[in-house]
């Protein structure tokens, strides 16, 4: 009976040790190759903003706080966080960003231009770029958070023959077809997230059904078993409200196929950095574009 119940507590004990190891191990290969780990404890997804904050991983900050300097319009922003980077603006068919109010007012917004399905319409992209041979924008294995305040606009996109804007896309790194991609767009109306990586790819989309030029901050965040979206408004009072919608699977590795690839806010960006006229630009006000890699 003794022997009965403890080879009982010994498998009892074997397999809650075993499937400890299991949920550390696996805590650490989502780790993998980013840092000799020192003491390293398993955090929950709530933890993983102050976790950041803590450990300072890179991270890219776009306020947009001055007016623009250049005949009304931006050709960079400042970037108040921590990765090396470089910031521009690419245009098409004189495609320009302009300032509009931000939320609340006391300070500025980026302006993108307004819908406009043509081949020859203007587009304009903000373009982030590595600085240095580091690639800050890549999270590799980390979680990270990306995501930007936003106004759409009424219209905003066409699904009608000949027209080569069918999207918002806001912030983007990598195409749908290349090994590593994160994108955050609002298609219909939807913030949607996809992150794609070297274990699979996964898109997420919120329940918040978005109307048009009201303020909204979008923020996508990837853990190592799930990707979520977050989506905050502001009711007439002013207290924030958000709503968030995950889905489970693993993206992996999120190392591109060269460290060049940009990272894009408001429209997306081939690998070389130019601007198509499909561009899915986003239609209405951006701020506040953030990048976290834990
Ligand atoms: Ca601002
Ligand atoms: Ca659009």
């Amino acid at each position: 009976m003794f022997t009965k119940l403890s080879s009982g507590l010994a498998r009892a004990l074997f397999v809650s040790i075993a499937s400890a190891t299991a949920a550390v191990s696996l805590a650490c290969s989502s780790d993998a190759g980013v840092e000799p780990s020192t003491s390293r404890s398993v955090e929950s997804a709530a933890d993983a903003d102050s976790v950041q904050a803590r450990r300072g991983g890179p991270e890219v900050a776009l306020r947009v706080t001055e007016a623009p300097p250049f005949n009304g319009h931006y050709r960079t922003f400042d970037n108040s966080g921590t990765a090396a980077v470089r910031v521009s603006v690419v245009s098409l068919n004189g495609g320009v960003l302009t300032a509009r109010a931000q939320r609340g007012g006391g300070g500025h917004s980026i302006r993108t231009p307004r819908f406009n399905p043509n081949t020859g319409a203007p587009r304009a992209v903000v373009k982030i770029l590595n600085a240095t041979a580091t690639d800050a924008l890549n999270p590799r294995t980390n979680p990270f958070t990306f995501g930007a305040d936003f106004t759409l606009d009424g219209l905003s996109s066409s699904t009608a023959r000949g027209s080569v804007d069918n999207g918002d896309n806001l912030m983007q790194r990598g195409l749908f077809n290349d090994s590593s991609q994160y994108k955050l767009e609002l298609d219909d109306n939807v913030a949607a997230c996809r992150i794609g990586g070297a274990q699979g790819a996964v898109e997420v989309s919120s329940s918040v059904r978005m109307q048009a030029d009201r303020w909204y901050r979008a923020r996508c965040k990837r853990l190592s078993g799930s990707i979520s979206i977050s989506v905050t408004f502001w009711r007439a009072n002013g207290s924030a409200h958000t709503v968030t919608d995950t889905r489970a699977g693993r993206t992996g590795d999120m190392t591109p196929d060269r460290a060049s690839w940009p990272l894009s806010v408001g429209g997306k960006l081939e690998a070389a950095g130019a601007v198509s006229s499909a561009t899915d630009q986003f239609n209405g006000r951006i701020d506040n574009a953030i990048l976290r890699i834990r």
